[in-house]
C-alpha cells in the first residue's frame, strides 16, 4: 500500500475495544474524527481485542463484536484500502512489544491512572494484572507504527501522557527509537455524558439507557433521549457545570450536525426541553441511518470484512515489525539468525 519511494505521510493511529456496541459517544469523541484525518495522513485503526479481555468476554459474543467494529469502521466511511483497519491480536508483535515497554514503566504511574481506578471499581472480582498494565499495551499500539497522532476522547489523554513519557524514557536510553505522539481531541463532544447520569461518561458496558447504540432503531433514540435527565429550570442554555443534561444534548446535536452548540441555542430560542429533545434526537436518527444502513450491507457480506482484516494484519505486520527489530537490537535481545541457524 505504501510506497517506499515517496515521501512518508505522518502517522495516525488509534483503536476502539470490541467490548459491546459503540455508543454515539465512540463515534463522536473518536469514529468520527478518524475520517477527517483520512487525506493527510497514514491511518491505522485497529480493534483492540487484546484490550477487551481485559474484562471478562464471552468468548462467541467478543468474536462477533470483534467483526461488527471492523463493519462499523467502514460504515462509517473508511475505506479499508485507504484506512489500515486491523485486528490487534492479529499482529503480535504488540504483545512482545507491551512486555519490553512493561519493563520500563513504573507501577506508581500505572497506579495513578483514572481508568484502572475507576474499572477496579467497578469490577472488584476481577481486578487482574492485565487492567493494570492496560496502557502499556496501548502504548505498544501506538509507538509500534511510529505515530504521529492519536484522535481519542478526553478520558483517554492521560493514556497519551503516559505513552509520551515511556516514549522519551526509552529514547533517552536508547537514543531515538520511538516517535513521541500527539493526542488529537476534538473541540467539541470529546466526553459525551450518560444520559441518565450526566455526571459520568457515556460508555458502552454501562446499562442500556444510559447510552444511545449507534446500532440504535429510531424508536430507541427517541424514548431514551425523551428520558434523558435535564433539569428543573426550563432554560436552554450551554452551562456544563450547572445543567449537565442540556448541556450534554446540546453538544450531541452540535457535534453530529456539524453545527456550533451557540448555533442549536439560538435555533431553539423560546423553545422548551421537549423540542429541545426531539430536535435531538432527529439529529441523531438523521446521522445513524446511513450508517446503520451500511452496515446492514456489510454485515451480510462477512467475508468482505474478515477478508480486508487478513489483508491490513499482514501489511501492519510488516511495519510492526521494523520498530520490534530496533527495540529488541537496543535492549540487548540476541536475535536468530533464520537463514544460518545461529544466534547472533
Ligand atoms: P468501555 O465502556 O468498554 O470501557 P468505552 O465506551 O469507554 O468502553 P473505548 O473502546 O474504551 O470505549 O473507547 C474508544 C474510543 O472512544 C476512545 O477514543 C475513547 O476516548 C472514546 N470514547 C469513549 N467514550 C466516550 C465518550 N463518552 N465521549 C467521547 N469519547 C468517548
Ligand atoms: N485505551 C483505549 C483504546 C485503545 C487505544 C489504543 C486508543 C487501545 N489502544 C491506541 C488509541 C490508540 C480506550 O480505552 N478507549
Amino acid at each position: 500500500m505504501t510506497d517506499q519511494t515517496t515521501e512518508r505521510k505522518p502517522i495516525i493511529y488509534s483503536g476502539i475495544q470490541p467490548s459491546g456496541v459503540l455508543t454515539i459517544g465512540n463515534y463522536i469523541g473518536a469514529l468520527k474524527n478518524f475520517k477527517l484525518l483520512e487525506k493527510e495522513y497514514e491511518c491505522f485503526y485497529s480493534i483492540v481485542d487484546m484490550h477487551a479481555i481485559t474484562l471478562r468476554q464471552n468468548a462467541a459474543e467478543l468474536r462477533r463484536r470483534t467483526i461488527e467494529l471492523a463493519a462499523l469502521y467502514i460504515a462509517s466511511g473508511l475505506d479499508p484500502d485507504k484506512n489500515l483497519i486491523y485486528c490487534q491480536s492479529h499482529v503480535p508483535a504488540h504483545a512482545e512489544l507491551a512486555w519490553i515497554l512493561d519493563c520500563f514503566t513504573y507501577m506508581g504511574e500505572l497506579q495513578r491512572m483514572t481508568q484502572f481506578k475507576e474499572k477496579a471499581a467497578k469490577n472488584e472480582a476481577n481486578i487482574n494484572a492485565g487492567l493494570f498494565t492496560y496502557p502499556v499495551l496501548m502504548a505498544a499500539d501506538i509507538l509500534l507504527y511510529q505515530s504521529n497522532l492519536v484522535p481519542v476522547g478526553s478520558d483517554q489523554q492521560q493514556h497519551l501522557e503516559l505513552t509520551r513519557d515511556i516514549a522519551i524514557r526509552f529514547n533517552n536510553i536508547y537514543g531515538d527509537v520511538f516517535t513521541v505522539p500527539e493526542a488529537h481531541i476534538g473541540k467539541i463532544g470529546s466526553r459525551v455524558m450518560s444520559l441518565q447520569e450526566p455526571a459520568s461518561k457515556m460508555s458502552k458496558s454501562d446499562p442500556e439507557d444510559t447510552y444511545i447504540s449507534m446500532l440504535d432503531r429510531p424508536d430507541d433514540i427517541r424514548r431514551k433521549i425523551k428520558r434523558a435527565v435535564t433539569d428543573s429550570d426550563a432554560e436552554i442554555r450551554f452551562d456544563p457545570e450547572n445543567k449537565p443534561g442540556v448541556s450534554n444534548l446540546l453538544s450531541i446535536a452540535a457535534a453530529l450536525s456539524d453545527q456550533s452548540i451557540d448555533g442549536v441555542v439560538n435555533s431553539l430560542q423560546g423553545k422548551g426541553y421537549g423540542d429541545l429533545k426531539q430536535t435531538v434526537a432527529e439529529i441523531v436518527i438523521e446521522a445513524m441511518r446511513p450508517i446503520q444502513s451500511e452496515f446492514d450491507r456489510l454485515m451480510a457480506d462477512k467475508a468482505y470484512v474478515q477478508a480486508a482484516l487478513s489483508r491490513n494484519a499482514e501489511t501492519v505486520a510488516g511495519r510492526a515489525a521494523k520498530t520490534l527489530y530496533k527495540v529488541k537490537k537496543k535492549v540487548g535481545y540476541t536475535l536468530p539468525d533464520r537463514k544460518q541457524g545461529r544466534v547472533q
